[in-house]
């Protein structure tokens, strides 16, 4: 049975990631940080499989990170652990950096110290290219075909934006070193914009999903609620499903050999599109009425435009994304809409107990 460390499990890629090896027949090490209240709402599927463990460490702390890999002689180890919010990046930015980037320092220093180094995925970040981007040469044109879209590819080159970007980019410049110095099979995994049913409210695709379902649920009862603030509404992502994101993880650490990839849906959408997308679920066509955009939500510094190509892990890896955007919406929607028809069926079975 072979066994992978996943530092992040709590997360949302830890997660998904997590019930995905389980599911392959692996034994999950999951690495979670001490915090004062519980964090592991996203993993009570993996909690309960008789492969998973919980153990305690943290990256920022390499003796806990050595204990870990010594009594487990891990095959794979994931580092997915970050401060990974971009806007809270200008805020802490010294802890950002200590995740984000001295984390993996640390996991790679412990991994190359090992008699027989295990397998080790990177979670970079598209956010490394910042305001980059590439266009399809004007040899590969003619006159009869429309300007292609500008995208980012592994060739594109890195303009972080914020302090976790330049993290980020650290990390995988690390990764891209100790692969060569050291001959690890270590791996970036470029990935573009993952949203899911888990991703934290403090998304901008999460905090609309909930705020519609929010919104539907007001309009059942009568009431009002107050408007949605955001930030830049124009800022472009390209966003795909978490779960199919995770897959493309595990199967960069079974190649033949250590490579960094690109991974996304090859799809752009503003953050307006977002949100008018997910207004529509609930038949709202007047999106716009219930937005108030707030200039304190915008950041220091913008990420603009980001639409990744991932043709070479398609041809590289067979890898290609199942969620579209208008899936990947509704799927969000809905979830967040069922969630609350919960809590009220709960509320209402406690105040009449
Ligand atoms: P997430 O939900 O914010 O999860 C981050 C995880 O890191 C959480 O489990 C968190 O634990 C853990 N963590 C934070 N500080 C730690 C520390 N000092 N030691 C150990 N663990 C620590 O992020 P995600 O969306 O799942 O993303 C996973 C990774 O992919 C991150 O590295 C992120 O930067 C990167 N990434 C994400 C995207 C995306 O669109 N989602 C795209 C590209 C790259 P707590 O639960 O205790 O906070
Ligand atoms: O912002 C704009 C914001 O915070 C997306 C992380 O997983 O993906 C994520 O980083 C866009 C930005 O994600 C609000 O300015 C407008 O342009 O959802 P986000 P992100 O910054 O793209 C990358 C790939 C990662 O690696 C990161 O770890 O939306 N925006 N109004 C807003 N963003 C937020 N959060 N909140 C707003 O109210």
């Amino acid at each position: 049975m072979k066994t992978a460390v996943i530092f992040g499990v709590t997360g949302q890629d830890g997660s998904y990631l997590s019930e995905l090896l389980l599911s392959k027949g692996y034994k999950v090490v999951g690495v979670n940080r001490r915090t004062s209240s519980e964090n592991t709402s996203r993993i009570t599927y993996s909690l309960d499989h008789s492969n998973f463990e919980l153990v305690q460490g943290d990256v920022t702390d390499p003796f806990s990170i050595h204990r870990i890999l010594a009594d487990y002689t891990p095959n794979e180890v994931y580092n997915l652990a970050a401060q990974s919010h971009v806007g809270v990046s200008f805020k802490q930015a010294s802890l950002t950096w200590s995740i984000t980037a001295v984390g993996c320092m640390n996991i790679l220093e412990a991994i190359r110290s090992m008699a027989s180094p295990p397998r080790f995925y990177q979670a970079s970040s598209s956010e490394m290219f910042g305001d980059q981007f590439s266009v399809a040469k004007s040899s590969s044109l003619n006159s009869l075909q429309p300007v292609p879209e500008p995208y980012q590819n592994e060739d594109t080159p890195f303009s972080p934006q914020s302090p976790y970007a330049i993290a980020k980019c650290a990390a995988h410049h690390a990764v891209r070193l100790y692969r060569k110095s050291y001959n690890l099979y270590a791996c970036g995994g470029i990935l573009f914009n993952h949203e899911s049913e888990r991703r934290g409210l403090e998304f901008v695709t999460r905090k609309i999903s909930n705020y519609v379902a929010g919104l539907d649920w007001a309009t059942r009862m009568g009431r009002s609620i107050p408007k949605l603030h955001l930030g830049n509404l124009l800022a472009k992502r390209d966003w795909g499903h978490a779960e199919d994101y995770v897959e493309a993880m595990w199967m960069m650490l079974q190649q033949d050999g250590p490579d960094d990839y690109v991974i996304a849906t090859g799809n752009s959408h503003s953050v307006e599109d977002y949100a008018k997308e997910a207004f529509k679920c609930i038949n709202i066509e007047e999106y716009l009425y219930f937005i108030e955009v707030d200039k304190t939500l915008a950041r220091p510094s913008e990420v603009p435009y980001l639409r990744g190509c991932s043709k070479k892990a398609f041809r590289k890896m067979g890898w290609k994304p199942r969620t579209n955007f208008k899936s990947l919406v509704k799927r969000m929607v809905d979830h967040d809409i069922q969630s609350r028809f919960q809590y009220e069926k709960s509320e209402a079975e406690i105040s009449q107990s």
